[in-house]
């Protein structure tokens, strides 16, 4: 009798337990209302992540040291707090390839600053200097207006941001916009140089990983939106990413595929690319992946855009700008609860 009894408890409790997890995620029992609530993802608006692209380029070139760049931050910034997230500014005086002090500025967003739960989500907002990759050398010292590189990146965090506004989730997103990522020494100077340039890119995110906002801080996992409303583009699965990251890498490839974008995520490898979740990985050692569009024919493998005079608001396309924010928007609300 007594045996009988201590087995019956062996046998219910780890049923009970379960159970108990499970009632922890909603307060609806029934499985299939469950399931619907925990998939209930807004839908990300492409046309007003455009609108936000637009925006940043009607202040012209974000080179640092400039007008238009000071005014830019200015007005990210105003949007994010517009969104509810709480803004942080990190200014910090950065040294250039060629010497020149960037007065830098990366912009933090934090939604739930008090949950310890976080997903970071990262763009570069500078814009590149000069236009070392257009076909006419007579561009070369012309700054790319960067609505794909820099601008989009951007625009499709200040969706989500506005999305989550409307629809809260439990867990904190940090948004970080990256100053100076894209100072890196001009092709014509390295034309016939061995040298590694490659810290000459990426100065905020580098500053930031050494020196994050906060002491001790900590994301589950991170992703670098970089590029990401080209005309054509699609993202193959990027090398440091795969090395560092690689159990995100298949949960958004296999996400985007689940939602209906796998078009726009081939599963293949585009190699090493040098960005901001490099310094993230490496210094701040946080698993962050790249979003970055692989072109496998054309002039760059960034795109026919890329570092030109053409990188303009005619040559964004609001299908990728959509799959890629509806991709990401689908990951982090399957990693929350349903509020
Ligand atoms: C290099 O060109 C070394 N890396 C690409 C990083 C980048 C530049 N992303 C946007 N612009
Ligand atoms: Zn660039």
């Amino acid at each position: 009798m007594r045996k009988k009894l201590i087995l019956g408890i062996l046998l219910t409790a780890p049923i009970f337990l379960y159970s108990c997890g499970k009632t922890k995620r909603t307060a609806d029992t029934d499985p299939e209302k469950q399931e619907k609530q925990q998939l209930r993802v807004p839908e990300f608006n492409a046309d007003s992540a455009y609108a936000f692209t637009d925006a940043q380029c009607a202040f012209g070139p974000r080179v640092p040291n400039t007008e238009a760049h000071r005014k830019c931050g200015a007005y990210i910034a105003e949007k994010f707090r517009e969104f509810g997230t709480t803004v942080t500014d990190q200014r910090a005086d950065l040294m250039a390839y060629n010497g020149t002090i960037l007065k830098a500025r990366n912009i933090i967003a934090a939604t739930n600053p008090e949950a310890t739960q976080r997903i970071l989500l990262c763009a570069h907002w500078d814009s590149r200097p000069w236009c070392d990759n257009d076909p006419d050398s007579n561009n070369w010292k012309k700054p790319v207006m960067g609505a794909n590189d820099g601008a989009s990146g951007v625009a499709v965090m200040l969706e989500i941001a506005r999305q989550i506004q409307q629809q809260p989730i439990d867990i904190g997103i940090d948004f970080i916009c990256f100053d100076a990522e894209d100072y890196g020494t001009p092709q014509w100077e390295t034309e016939n140089s061995l040298e590694d340039n490659s810290h000459t890119w990426c100065l905020g995110s580098q500053y930031w990983a050494s020196m994050p906002h906060q002491d001790n801080y900590r994301a589950t996992f991170g992703i670098l939106l970089d590029m990401v409303g080209g005309r054509g583009c699609t993202f193959s699965q990027e090398s440091y990413s795969q090395a560092y990251a690689p159990n995100i890498v298949a949960r958004v490839w296999d996400t985007a595929a689940r939602i209906g974008y796998g078009q726009f995520f081939p599963k293949r490898n585009s190699g090493y690319i040098t960005d901001d979740h490099v310094p993230v990985n490496q210094i701040a050692r946080i698993p962050c992946i790249d979003i970055v569009p692989y072109f496998t024919d054309g002039p760059s493998s960034f795109g026919p855009t890329w570092h030109t005079v053409n990188d303009t608001m005619e040559n964004i396309d609001k299908n990728v700008l959509k799959a890629v924010g509806q991709t990401v928007m689908q990951v982090i609300y399957e990693e929350a609860q349903p509020q």
